[in-house]
């Protein structure tokens, strides 16, 4: 095994949340909130206006629309063109190939990003791979080595699983006070993905394991030379060889034609562009492994192989850069997941974490994907600060600000961070960014 060391928890707590019950003006339900509201306004609907008169014909309903044409891939309304996958703007590179473009969270309902939302993360841009001739070695400490093209990798049995996808940098520049406005930018290196794939598992018996081969070595074939060490524990396990994502083939920049998907871990481990397994029995310290994606920690080591993404949430409506449309109902909502199972609990806070409610959280519920969360607010004008706080189902509970900063070093950037976001809400509605400040 790598030189993994001993480091102390970064769990939080959980102080009993009220479950049942009015908090600072949180309805349980919108059937609560209707129910009220009907009694005060005497009928009157929560959020859209009294019906005065028979709705004019709209022009679209006077004419035929666009015919369909013999082939062609649709694509999102052009009113939704803000809707976009984009560079941040906090940590931008002078040059793009080693970058990162990030999930517009706040657009997203549900739990699956689109193809075209997902986040991406090279290091040496994306390759254009054909798939005629892009052929995957298995070698090493194996019986047999193997090589298959993505024709041959097609013809085993596959699985499809959803997981959420989520690089160890996310969070990255906003732990300690806000550099980013909105949600896309702070959590944004996060996706909800089904993919669609052979369990290296399958692969790793037909090509024979040697009893000593504990570690496998993943390469792509981009610019980067990317590669990781992953145990062999982890890729018999639950570890795919993915060639769909969503319904369809892998998009060129997640990993086209075969990419590997490590659940729960690192994004970092699920190495696109796949064409190297190799066995052995240690792990290689790849640049990726000890120059980055290490944790400082307080003693002054570096904690190295710390590939899990612990249990984390954010809320995604109302979300930095938002503004609430006025007082009264608003439907509270967010994501949470977790590296090692499934969500079990999701708490909200309206009051800096002070008082806590249990939110609904909707199913349906899988193991290491993502899963919202939902919770009505009657919001009576007043400044406010929201939180989420996730429970994962081993009782892992997400941490504060304050706990990753006892058990990690304090350094400008921090990988591996999932500790609770807060977002005020000052008087006027406006939602914004309060890292660092609740
Ligand atoms: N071959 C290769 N694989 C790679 C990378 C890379 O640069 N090259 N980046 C890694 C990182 S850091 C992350 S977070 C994920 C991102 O996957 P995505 O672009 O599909 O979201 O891919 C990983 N796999
Ligand atoms: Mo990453």
């Amino acid at each position: 095994m790598g030189r993994m060391i001993d480091v102390p928890s970064d769990r939080g707590s959980r102080p009993g949340p009220a479950s049942t019950g009015e908090l600072n003006g949180v309805l349980k339900s919108r059937r609560e909130f209707l129910a009220r509201g009907m009694a005060v306004a005497g009928g009157a609907a929560a959020t859209g206006s009294a019906l005065a008169a028979p709705l004019e014909i709209p022009p679209a309903a006077r004419e035929m629309g666009r015919p369909i044409p013999e082939a062609m891939y649709g694509m999102p309304s052009k009113f939704e063109a803000h809707v976009a996958r984009r560079r941040t703007d906090v940590l931008k590179n002078r040059q793009n190939w080693s970058d990162w473009s990030m999930t517009p969270l706040q657009h997203q309902p549900g739990i699956i990003t689109p193809n075209g939302l997902v986040f991406e993360r090279h290091h040496a841009g994306t390759p254009d791979i054909d798939p005629k001739t892009h052929r995957l070695a298995i070698h090493g400490m194996v019986r047999q080595p193997l090589q298959f093209t993505v024709d041959d990798l097609m013809r085993y049995p596959s699985v499809s699983r959803f997981h959420f996808h989520e690089c160890s940098g996310n969070g990255l520049t906003d732990w300690l006070k806000p550099a980013s406005v909105t949600v896309q930018q702070t959590h944004g290196l996060l996706s909800g993905v089904l993919w669609t794939g052979v369990p290296l598992s399958t692969l790793m018996e037909e090509a024979g394991i040697d009893p000593r081969g504990t570690w496998v070595l993943l390469e792509g074939a981009d610019g980067a030379g990317h590669t990781r060490s992953v145990p062999m524990e982890k890729v018999l396990d639950d570890s795919l060889i993915a060639y769909a994502m969503n319904g369809e083939a892998l998009r060129p920049e997640n990993g086209y034609p075969v990419r590997a998907v490590i659940p729960g871990w690192e994004g970092n481990v699920s190495v696109k562009w796949l064409r190297r397994i190799k066995v052995g029995d240690q792990p290689w310290h790849f640049r990726s492994e000890t120059a980055r994606y290490t944790d400082p920690m307080p003693e002054g080591k570096w904690r190295q192989f710390s590939m899990v993404m612990e249990c984390k949430s954010v809320i995604t409506s109302p979300s930095g850069g938002q503004q609430l449309k006025g007082r009264g109902f608003h439907e509270v909502t967010g994501l949470a997941w977790s590296g090692v199972g499934k969500i079990r609990a999701v708490d909200v806070s309206f009051d800096g974490g002070r008082n806590w409610r249990e939110a609904v959280v909707e199913g349906p519920v899988m193991d290491k994907s993502l899963t919202r969360f939902k919770i009505g607010w009657n919001w009576d004008g007043a400044p406010a600060v929201l939180m989420s706080r996730a429970v994962d189902s081993t009782g892992y509970v997400q941490p504060s600000v304050e706990d990753v900063k006892k058990s990690r070093a304090i350094m400008g950037f921090v990988q591996h961070h999932n500790a609770i976001q807060p977002w005020s809400v000052n008087e006027k509605g406006e939602v914004r960014n309060a890292i660092g400040q609740a």
